[in-house]
Parts: structure tokens; C-alpha cells; sequence
């Protein structure tokens, strides 16, 4: 392959000077790096894939996919075109204009992608849902954004309630013998007739770009609205953490419908003219061992629960496989046990590095960098351009090596913008002195590595996917025989915390193994499989406060043994 340097951003990429970087470091400098900072027109996917189809990289493979059935690539220039064509497929046949909200709820394959980059190129809030979300979770969704359009598989149809959602216009439909209608329209159909030219709608920096919902501790999921202006960290990220380079194959495993899976899987990549390997279907060691064995991977972006289980699978598997041309892999989502990392060192012969940040973010905010000296256990340092510290619960920084609240001074470049149709939560993530409150509780020790604690909330960070007990609690109780249901995270050896449920029974209801099973089962159709408890609990009453709520805390105290601490809101 024909290498050509990259235009270097002032600073270091290597960030082998990394004090002298922070000091001097200003995010004014990358905006040099896109084409809009001359021609003032602005669209992400136009920096990350039609600038590299009409430059140099025109011929590069910037996609290789493969699943149990598929086994394709592209390149920068059949992106531009099948992302065009898609543009042209979801204008045409769905109306889509600028600001509407698209929804894309299917698993990984190309053309989740054109559609969701065609979808962007319209100037179209995108918002990706998991494959695996059920009717309530899906419904709960395209609610909340008003999405005009979906686009989705036959298989997964059943799962979205039309008759329930009056802004929805048009779902296209990714599969074979569709049968279209004035709502339903046969997407790939469509997509091979298209024209391969399309008019980009060029739009504002802050002009929406992605809605990723995600759980907190109350209430319903959230929607987390993105800006085309987080390109920017996105791709000094991609240079300064993945350390993408031009010959580099980079492989992130998470799925779009998570932010991990759009800002690493899809912009920091194709920002930086990166080739890209997707893989579709579920997670098995000895695929991703040859995933990174056929394509060489040098780069690979993953999960603690990923690398434990694949710890849980033996060396042996390995031994089988040629793992050499890996030289940078990565960690996100959970805390990253230092057993992992040494376990990393053993049989790849890569420390794993860590990286912390939150769909909030946007982007990496606090790293281990590839030049830096890893502290196991310790998420790494905030990256030039990003200010970190721990703060108490009135907004005052705290000294060095006290625990307290991680917090980020607000102005980072993938902030994001709001929480769809709830300014007033926005809002409360900060300081009235500017500091964003994360949510984690943590330290900063006496050399700058910031080391994570825990949630500060009832978070459920489980398997690296984060699950609001609310909204499983919500379902719960809309069972026939659940009267009452608490919700917790229980420490788990492999996937960190796992869903425990404590569930009070109507009158009339028998504690069964069975019922138990049956809870399950209908949390898991209702929401999502991950969304469904492992273990549920039966008792006859919940503890409660006097206003009602469940009061979360003296759950995990009774399931961890601990004191419950402060009793005086509960209720007699
Ligand atoms: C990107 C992503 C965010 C929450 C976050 C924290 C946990 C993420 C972590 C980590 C320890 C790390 N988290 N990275 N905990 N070490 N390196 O995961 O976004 O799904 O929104 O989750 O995940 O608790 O607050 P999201």
C-alpha cells in the first residue's frame, strides 16, 4: 500500500512530552485538520469518508465486515457511494430533511453503516438502537426523539409498535421479499437503483449529529443528543489513544448501539482515513481470535468482561492462532483489573490500556496513552485539552489522594449538546462553577493517574453495559404477580456487576422457582436480554423510604453484608 504522512496537528501525537502537550495544547489547532476550516462547510461524514474518496485514499479499504455468512470489503470510494446511495434511498422514499430524527435498529452489517452515515450526510440526528432491545425499550425510544424514520430488518419489525407511535413515518426494511406499502419501503431495492451522487447537506458544528439513550439511576433512559463539533476530539483521540497511523488495521468490537460503537467504531476511524474491520454476529473467542488473525489487526479496541471471558477461555485457543501483528489494545466501559492487564502482557504481549469516559462525554477524556508508564488499575490521566479533578459534593476541587466525586471542567470538544426534551437534566449534571459531574466516584493520587471507586448512583455497569435500575424495576413491577421490586448490582468475578432483583409478591402469588424464571423471561422480552436480572430474590417487603422510594443502598447492604448505613428516611 501506497503510505502517505498525515498532516501533523501542532504538539505531539505521541504525546511522549505529555506535560509540555497539556500546557500548550489547544483544540483550536485540530480544527486545522478538516476541510471545514477552510471551506467553512461542515458534515462528520464527509470528513470520514468522502474527503478520503476523492484524496489518496480513494482506493484504501476502509471497511472489511465479515459474519458467519459475509465476508466483504470497501473502500473509501464504495463508501462515498453506497453512503450517498443511502442518503439518496432515505431522501427520496422517507423525506428526510434536516434536524429529523432516524432510527436505526438492526444487527451489525454494511448497511447499517451507509445508512447511518447516508443518514448523517442529510444532516439527520441518527439514533442507533442495540439489536437486542424488546418492544418497551424500542417504543420508549422513538417516543421520546419523535423519529420521523426507522430503518430495520423484517426479523425485528415485530418489535415496533407502529400503531403506538404517530411520528413515524416511513421504516425501511434491510432483507429479502419485502412487501412495500406507503409505510414499509424495500431499502435494498431502492439502494441498488440510487443515483451515487448526492447534494451533502452541510450544516452548523452544533447542529445535532447522534442521540445515544442511556440509563441513569431514575426515570426512563435518556437521551443523549451529540454535535457534528465532536469530530474534533474524536480524531485527536484516535491519534493521541488508539494511535491510529496510516497502515494501521483497527478493530473495535462494540456495536453502534452504544456510543463506543459510533464515536470508536465508526468517527475516530474514518475520521483518520483508518481501515476499519467490522464483525457481525455474537461474541465467541475463537472468532475473534481469527478475526484478528485474518485481518491482522494491529489495533484493537475492547472490554474488561471481553478480556475476562476470553481469560475464561484458556490459553490454549490462543496458541493456535497468530496474534503478532497486534501492537495496541484497549480497554473501555469498566474497570480494568490489573490481573487482566498482566494476563494481556502474558499472551499478546501488550499491556491493556485503559481509557474512561461515558456517553455524556462524547469521547476519551482520561487515558493511558501508548508512550505512558501504566499504573495498573488506574484509568490514566485527563488528555490535553481536558481538565479532571475530584470534587466534593459542593463543587470545591479536593487534594490528591481523597476520594470524592470525578468532575470535568465544561468545554470539552464532544460535550454533549443536551438530553433530548429535558433541558432541566442537562442541567443538572453541573456546577454552577462549571464543573460536570460524572456520576463516579474516584481519587486522583499525587502523580495525576485518577483511579475509579465505584458509581456515585445505582448505575448497573453490567458485562461494560450500563442499566438503569429504574427501568428494569419499572418492568418488574408491571408483571401480574410483583407487587413491589428493588433493583441492584452485584459484584461479579466476570462481567463486574450482575442485575440482582428483590421482588415483594401480590397477595396470592407462590415464591416458585418457576415464577422466578417466568420474571425473567418477561423482563427479558419486555426490555432487553442484558436489561433482565441473573438472580431474583424473594421477600415479603421491601425497604422503602417514607416517600416511597426503594431505597437501593440497603439492598446492597443486605446482599453485600454490609451496614446499611443511615435508616432515618426509611419507613417503619
Ligand atoms: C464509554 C462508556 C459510562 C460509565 C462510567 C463508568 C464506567 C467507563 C470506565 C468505567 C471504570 C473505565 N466506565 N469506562 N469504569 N474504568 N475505564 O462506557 O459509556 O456506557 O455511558 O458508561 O462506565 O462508571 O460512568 P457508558
Amino acid at each position: 500500500m501506497n503510505v502517505v504522512a498525515l498532516p501533523a496537528v501542532k504538539g505531539d501525537y505521541n504525546l511522549t512530552n505529555y506535560d509540555e502537550t497539556y500546557k500548550h495544547f489547544d483544540w483550536k489547532d485540530v480544527e486545522k485538520e478538516f476541510t471545514w476550516s477552510e471551506t467553512g462547510k461542515v458534515n462528520l461524514a464527509y470528513e470520514a469518508i468522502d474527503r478520503h474518496a476523492e484524496g489518496f485514499r480513494k482506493n484504501k479499504v476502509a471497511l472489511y465486515y465479515s459474519d458467519d455468512s459475509r465476508d466483504e470489503k470497501y473502500t473509501f470510494k464504495d463508501l462515498k457511494e453506497l453512503t450517498n446511495k443511502a442518503g439518496n434511498v432515505l431522501k427520496e422514499y422517507g423525506g428526510v430533511e434536516k434536524g429529523d430524527r432516524v432510527f436505526i435498529f438492526m444487527p451489525r452489517s454494511p448497511e447499517l453503516y451507509f445508512a447511518l452515515l447516508g443518514a448523517v450526510k442529510l444532516g439527520a440526528v441518527v439514533g442507533p438502537l442495540f439489536e437486542a432491545f424488546m418492544e418497551g425499550a424500542v417504543r420508549d425510544r422513538l417516543e421520546d426523539s419523535e423519529a420521523k424514520v426507522l430503518v430495520t430488518t423484517p426479523a425485528l419489525l415485530d418489535r415496533v409498535p407502529v400503531d403506538k407511535l404517530p411520528a413515524l413515518k416511513t421504516i425501511f426494511l434491510v432483507g429479502r421479499d419485502i412487501k412495500e406499502d406507503e409505510k414499509q419501503i424495500d431499502f435494498l431495492k431502492h439502494l441498488a437503483d440510487a443515483s451515487k451522487q448526492l447534494e451533502l447537506e452541510w450544516v452548523d458544528r452544533m447542529d445535532g449529529l447522534i442521540l445515544h439513550y442511556t440509563s441513569g439511576s431514575t426515570g426512563k433512559p435518556k437521551g443523549v443528543l451529540h454535535v457534528h463539533n465532536a469530530m474534533i476530539q474524536h480524531y485527536q483521540t484516535a491519534k493521541w489513544v488508539l494511535d491510529l497511523k496510516e497502515e494501521d488495521v483497527y478493530w473495535c468490537t462494540a456495536d453502534p448501539g452504544w456510543v463506543t460503537g459510533t464515536s470508536y467504531g465508526i468517527f475516530a476511524p474514518w475520521l483518520t482515513g483508518t481501515s476499519n474491520v467490522i464483525v457481525g454476529g455474537r461474541f465467541k473467542p475463537e472468532d475473534w481470535y481469527k478475526t484478528i488473525e485474518k485481518f491482522g489487526v494491529t489495533v484493537w479496541y475492547s472490554a474488561p468482561t471481553a478480556f475476562r471471558m476470553l481469560m475464561g477461555a484458556g490459553d490454549e485457543i490462543i496458541k493456535k492462532h497468530d496474534l503478532t501483528s497486534l501492537r495496541h489494545v484497549l480497554s473501555v466501559g469498566e474497570p480494568l483489573n490489573p490481573e487482566v492487564i498482566r494476563w494481556g502482557k502474558k499472551v499478546f504481549g501488550q499491556r491493556i490500556h485503559d481509557t474512561w469516559w461515558m456517553t455524556e462525554t462524547g469521547a476519551h477524556l482520561i487515558c493511558n496513552y501508548p508512550s505512558m508508564n501504566i499504573k495498573p488499575g488506574s484509568m490514566g490521566k485527563p488528555i490535553p485539552g481536558v481538565e479532571a479533578a475530584i470534587v466534593d459534593d459542593q463543587g470545591n476541587v479536593l487534594p490528591p489522594n481523597r476520594m470524592g466525586n470525578l468532575a470535568i471542567k465544561k468545554g470539552w470538544p464532544s460535550m454533549m449538546q443536551t438530553i433530548w426534551n429535558n433541558e432541566p437534566k442537562y442541567q443538572s449534571y453541573f456546577f454552577p462553577n462549571g464543573w460536570y459531574v460524572s456520576g463516579d466516584s474516584a481519587y486522583m493520587d499525587e502523580d495525576g493517574y485518577f483511579w475509579f471507586q465505584g458509581r456515585v448512583d445505582d448505575v448497573i455497569m453490567t458485562s461494560g453495559e450500563r442499566v438503569g435500575p429504574f427501568e428494569v424495576e419499572s418492568k418488574l413491577i408491571e408483571h401480574p404477580a410483583v407487587a413491589e421490586a428493588g433493583v441492584i448490582g452485584k459484584p461479579d468475578p466476570v462481567r463486574g456487576e450482575i442485575i440482582k432483583a428483590f421482588v415483594a409478591l401480590m397477595d396470592g402469588y407462590e415464591e416458585s422457582d418457576e415464577l422466578k424464571e417466568e420474571i425473567r423471561q418477561f423482563v427479558k422480552n419486555g426490555l432487553a436480554a442484558h436489561s433482565a436480572p441473573r438472580e431474583i430474590e424473594f421477600r415479603d417487603k421491601l425497604p422503602k423510604t417514607r416517600s416511597g422510594k426503594i431505597m437501593r443502598r440497603v439492598l446492597k447492604a443486605w446482599e453485600l453484608d454490609l451496614p446499611a448505613g443511615d435508616l432515618s428516611t426509611m419507613e417503619d
